[in-house]
């Protein structure tokens, strides 16, 4: 391992790394369990090895954090608002460290790993505001001397799955919003990523220890589809957040549901920008690639499509391919470089296989794709951004790749740039480049976009957290983070206080005794 790593993780404090979960300060796991190890892509190297938990370590999870729910909930808002602060400012002190890892772990760039952590950061500032925000209505009732008005309830345990490509921010989302709500977490990383998961799990330990909260507020488990299985299938975790692909979602929609249980999902995109011909193309350039190649293509709100006007297309593709002559490909933690690698090789598989369909179905490649080879890329997890010139109706490019690969499409008017995207399964992030108003205007209309997300001027990634996040379609309909997402973490109750001396019914029925 390298030995700033090594460094970091002792700055973080973890030596329970093999542990298969905690339930606060304390860690545990069978010692026999099978170990799941966490490869960095960087260098192929392992860098750390977890338990996978029991059913057994997932039973004491769940009672310990239904034993912490009973305390947290009668814990004041502002006061547990107060809590995630503190997360918040230990957060800011492992910004360098925890954002480095997430690079070394996961292979995004540093920028983009420091980027993730003040995601986290700013959820915090934003829940301890909420805190003090969960509001309900009130409402005139049509009984005299009566009094209407509803408020929200924590719902207990809240289950979090994560996926690797964001393998921090993501849960900071859900936790920071659930705790403050009053709820308890279980975290079930992405087996890619256990080690950020493990190092976050000590740094909000700490921040409950140092405040005497009783552990089992914050929980982390790890393991892999089975563990998800278990908490989708249980009936005493009320809510299940996923985030990951569609395929996945489903399954977890169609377990969580068949108990009636609430499921908040963040599926899948293929985020499109309409680079129109009244586009500022300097900007749409910068929107597009970075929009492309953050993160290696590993975004749910990575730019897949670029559908772009007629009279700008051949001048924008020729930008387009400059620019990619001049994307660097390394180790992410070398600030140099743009795009580091792909999560593991059967991502680079993957990667290779959509390249293989998409020239099957008639592509043609303005920039070819291919995988790095030589000592600095030894992980075999490094490729070469590409860009293909597609129909929209080929299957492959109706489908996520989760990799560097975007489709260039041509369109004449907006009706048919909207048509086309509109016309895949996903919908969570998409934008139009233009300085024509009436263009931006029918894009943001109820007959524009049916993304969750629509931008104008701006690319289709990076999303601040005040917004909610999500999408519709097959991106599955939850919202995260920003605005009132807080309400999916909450139960509503409709309350009616009767301060009269009679009883008299709604809808003025008769009942006299
Ligand atoms: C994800 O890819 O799952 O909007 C989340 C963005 C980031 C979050 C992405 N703020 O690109």
């Amino acid at each position: 391992m390298r030995t700033e790593i090594q460094s970091i993780l002792n700055k973080l404090g973890i030596k329970a790394d093999n542990a298969a979960f905690s339930t606060g300060s304390v860690w545990g796991g069978d010692a026999n369990a099978k170990s799941l190890e966490s490869y960095s892509p960087v260098d192929g190297k392992i860098i750390a090895s977890a338990k996978v938990a029991t059913a057994e370590d997932y039973e004491l999870i769940v009672k310990k954090s239904q034993e912490a729910f009973k305390h947290w909930r009668t814990i004041p808002a502002p006061k547990r608002g107060e809590i995630v602060r503190q997360f918040g400012d230990a957060l800011r002190a492992n910004k360098d460290a925890l954002g480095t890892l997430v690079s070394y772990e996961m292979g995004k760039s540093l920028q983009e790993g420091f980027g993730e952590v003040q995601e986290m950061i700013d959820i915090c500032d934003f829940a301890v505001g909420l805190s003090r925000q969960l509001y309900g209505l009130t409402m005139h009732s049509e009984r005299p001397n009566h009094r209407m008005y509803e408020q929200w309830h924590p719902l207990g345990p809240v289950g979090i799955i994560s996926a690797f490509n964001f393998p921090v921010a993501v849960w900071s989302w859900n936790t920071a919003l659930a705790l403050v709500c009053g709820n308890v977490c279980i975290w079930k990383p992405s087996e890619k990523t256990p080690l950020t998961a493990v190092s976050c799990q000590h740094i909000i330990a700490q921040v409950f220890k140092d405040n005497n909260i009783p552990e089992g507020v914050c929980n982390l488990i790890i393991g892999d589809k089975e563990v998800g299985e278990w908490m989708t299938n249980d009936v005493r975790v009320p809510l299940i957040s996923a985030t990951g692909s569609t395929r996945m979602g489903k399954a977890v929609a169609a377990a969580v549901g068949a108990r009636l249980g609430k499921s908040l999902l963040e599926l899948g995109g293929n985020n499109a920008i309409i680079i129109s011909a009244d586009a500022d193309l300097d900007m749409s350039l910068i929107g597009a690639v970075f929009g492309a190649v953050g993160t290696a293509g590993q975004r749910c709100t990575s730019t897949r499509r670029l559908i772009i006007h007629e009279d700008v297309y051949d001048a924008f593709a020729a930008k387009l391919v400059k620019a990619y002559g001049q994307i660097r490909i390394g180790d992410p933690l070398d600030q140099n470089n743009h795009v580091g690698p792909l999560i593991d090789t059967d991502a680079v598989a993957n990667y290779l296989n959509s390249i293989e369909k998409c020239k099957a179905e008639g592509g043609n490649f303005l920039v070819e794709g291919g995988v790095l080879e030589g000592a600095d890329y030894a992980s075999g997890c490094y490729v070469r951004p590409c860009i293909a010139e597609v129909e929209n109706d080929f299957k492959i490019v109706q489908h996520e790749t989760f990799a560097p690969i975007l489709y260039l499409i041509k369109y004449k008017t907006l009706d048919e740039a909207i048509a086309l995207q509109n016309g895949v399964p996903q919908g969570l992030s998409s934008a139009i480049m233009t300085l024509n108003l009436r263009e931006a205007e029918q894009f943001l209309s109820s007959t524009g976009s049916d993304c969750g997300i629509a931008n104008v001027n701006i690319g289709t990634s990076g999303a601040e957290i005040g917004g909610a996040f999500g999408g519709e379609k097959e991106t599955g309909g939850g919202r995260e983070s920003g605005s009132d997402a807080w309400r999916a973490y909450m139960r509503r109750q409709t309350n009616t206080i009767n301060y009269s001396n009679t009883l008299p019914l709604a809808q003025g029925i008769k009942f006299d005794l």
